[in-house]
């Protein structure tokens, strides 16, 4: 019987604009209330970021402050995951600025590569660092894997003591630049897991979903949500990652799995309950 299914609700992330959709939330006021829609539609866990009112990516501790009091004053118990990503261009400490009181994970990017036309970088000693400050700070890694060799520094960071279990892998497949969202990419990446192998799949762009379901299949988790993707179907848009989750959560009942609780999140991720 597999694990029932964490979906992890990226509700933005720093590189989509209400050009493209109308629906992409910037405001503390907006990024919280789509999390807490998320929730509400079946995720377990959300993935956040924010922006400065125009839109402008921002790792401003006061920002993602309001977020989470916000998500947590409306009475939800989701899993809080803050990225320390931030957006490309970013210097590491501005970046790690999102890991305020309240937030139980945080992102760990293991590799630089191109991202689009541009290049995120994440030396070897940064990642350390972000490592170190995750550890310091008692947040659980989420290991975000973009390409192949990055699950080998994944090895090289358990093997030298600088992340140890728990923590979780993140395969995000698709990002121009990145490793593509097939499965054959999928089912390599899973095989070459070390122990203990908890692992999520978010597929960018119109592979969303396809990924997500086969995600399912495998056994592994999924993320969804506008940072990724703002599609529901071709030429749809989705109203909010809240129509994502709960295409994501029929995908789960199809495929047999029932989708986590917060509290059976925190269990799997090994978070304190
Ligand atoms: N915005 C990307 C450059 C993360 O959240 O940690 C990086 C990103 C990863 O979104
Ligand atoms: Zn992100």
């Amino acid at each position: 019987m597999a694990d029932p299914v964490i979906i992890t609700a990226a509700v933005v992330g720093a590189e989509v604009t209400r050009a493209q959709s109308p629906h992409v939330p910037y405001t503390p006021a907006e990024i919280a209330q789509a999390a807490v829609d998320a929730w509400r539609a079946g995720a377990a866990a959300v993935h956040l970021h924010a922006r400065w009112p125009d839109g402008r990516p921002s790792q401003e501790a006061a920002h993602f402050r309001e977020i989470l009091d916000r998500v947590r004053a409306a009475g939800c118990d989701a899993v809080l995951q803050c990225s320390t990503g931030g957006a490309v261009g970013m210097g590491l400490e501005e970046r790690l600025g999102s890991l305020v009181e309240g937030a139980e994970m945080g992102t760990l990017n293991l590799g630089t590569m191109n991202f689009g036309d541009e290049v995120f970088l994440n030396s070897r000693p940064d990642i350390v660092r972000v490592a170190a400050r995750l550890r310091e700070r008692g947040l659980v890694a989420e290991c975000e894997v973009y390409d192949a060799g990055m699950l080998d520094t994944l090895r090289w960071l358990l093997a030298h003591g600088h992340l140890a279990a728990p923590y979780h892998v993140q395969f995000v497949l698709g990002v121009p630049g990145g490793l593509g969202a097939s499965e054959r990419n999928l089912r390599f990446l899973v095989e070459g897991l070390p122990e203990p192998a908890h692992w999520t799949a978010a597929g960018v762009g119109r592979a969303q979903l396809e990924l997500a379901a086969l995600a399912l299949r495998l056994g592994g988790h999924v993320r969804v949500g506008l940072e990724d993707n703002l599609y529901l179907s071709k030429g749809v848009l989705a109203r909010g990652s809240h129509e994502l989750v709960a295409r994501a959560v029929e995908l789960a009942r199809d495929a047999g799995r029932t989708p986590a609780t917060p509290a059976e999140a925190r269990r799997l991720l090994g978070l304190a309950p």
